[in-house]
């Protein structure tokens, strides 16, 4: 499909005409912003910090992507010398996702709705599929080998990660790597978010952004989006009169 036709599609025509669809994970594919807070409060107890972020505090965290970044601009608001190492920010991580994958384990994270049949449809029109994420090659396998089975990744033409880039999202670094790796252009795909880092990050790389709101950005400003739903399964049983992002 052209891009401009493209442009003006509702939610259902843009995915079902994609080239390819682009998939964040955290909060897209699965709400898993609730669990990585509680392992980062889990590694902060194990370490003796004395942190505690409860849901205001982490929402408001979230504004910083990446988990080391995350937790390097929390000691930098405590003003509380000295400030902590690499060593000590690496450390706290690797405890942090440990616990994560051990919650991740207990199947509590289910995919979102509708997560699952868009890939198996897309899949079926022969749709190239992409994660553009900022969290970790090993968080996103937790997460996808316990929802879609070992054999997760087979489904996936491109797998890009936060460490795999020089800038993590709102910069466009992950979403270019994704289309270089899939050789397609930005016009002819569609990427799939929760958070105004990513559409930041999704748009800059001149993709078109469908926003599926999620438990922590539900009340963000997607006005710059495509289209917003409040999830995927609303492809299948959307009502025509379709809301447009100005429309919120
Ligand atoms: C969300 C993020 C990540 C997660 C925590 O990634 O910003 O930092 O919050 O995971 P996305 P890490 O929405 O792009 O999937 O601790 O591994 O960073
Ligand atoms: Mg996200």
């Amino acid at each position: 499909m052209q891009a401009e036709a493209l442009a003006s599609a509702p939610a259902d025509e843009l995915v079902r005409r994609a080239a390819a669809l682009i998939f964040d994970v955290d909060g897209t594919l699965a709400e898993t912003e609730e669990l990585h807070r509680r392992a980062f409060n889990h590694a902060f107890a194990r370490q003796g910090l004395g942190w505690q972020w409860d849901r205001a505090i982490y929402k408001d965290l979230l504004r910083v992507t990446g988990g080391k970044e995350r937790m390097r601009a929390y000691h930098g608001r405590l003003d509380v010398a000295p400030a902590l190492s690499d060593a000590e920010i690496a450390e706290l991580h690797r405890i942090k996702t440990a616990h994560y994958a051990e919650l991740v384990e207990t199947g509590c994270c289910p995919l979102r709705p509708g997560v699952i049949e868009l890939l198996a449809a897309a899949k079926a029109r022969g749709q190239r599929l992409a994660i553009a994420t900022t969290t970790s090659h090993g968080n996103i396998d937790a997460l996808l080998s316990q929802a879609l089975g070992a054999n997760w990744a087979a489904a996936f033409d491109a797998i890009v990660a936060g460490d795999d880039v020089r800038r993590k999202k709102p910069a466009p670094d992950v979403y270019l790597e994704t289309l270089a790796r899939l050789k397609v252009g930005a016009a002819d795909c569609v990427a799939i978010e929760d958070s105004a880092n990513g559409l930041i990050s999704a748009s800059g790389a001149g993709i078109p952004v469908l926003i599926t709101r999620s438990m922590f950005f539900r009340d963000e400003d997607f006005s710059a989006a495509r289209c917003v739903l409040d999830d995927l399964s609303e492809l299948t049983a959307r009502p025509k009169n379709e809301k447009q992002p100005h429309a919120q």
